[in-house]
């Protein structure tokens, strides 16, 4: 799997391809927000979240409040964003309750 860093460029054509994912400022990671019905939801969500990073072996950073979920990747290992985040990001948008 690639570790290649993307630049400036590549990373905005490739968060166009997603839904509603965000580019931080110093353009470090990606994050997306939800907020949900209940809070069992969320959890049912991060479940599936959890189920897809194992298997890409490429965790997201999590922080729940209550209803509210913001998920933010990036890629340690290559100190910025690669294609393995959008290939998480995808497959999170794709997530059916
Ligand atoms: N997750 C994320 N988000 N970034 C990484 O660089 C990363 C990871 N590296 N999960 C993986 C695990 C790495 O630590 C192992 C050794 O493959």
């Amino acid at each position: 799997m690639s570790v290649v860093k993307l630049n400036s460029d590549e990373i905005k054509v490739a968060i166009n391809q997603l839904d509603h994912w965000l580019l931080d400022h110093q353009q470090t990671s990606i994050y997306k927000e939800w907020r949900f019905d209940n809070f069992k939801t969320v959890i049912k969500f991060l479940n599936q979240i959890c189920d897809l990073a194992d298997a890409q072996d490429h965790h997201p950073e999590i922080l729940t409040t209550y209803t509210n979920l913001r998920i933010r990747l990036w890629t340690h290992d290559a100190g910025g964003i690669t294609q393995r985040d959008f290939t998480l990001a995808s497959a999170i948008d794709h997530i059916e309750l």
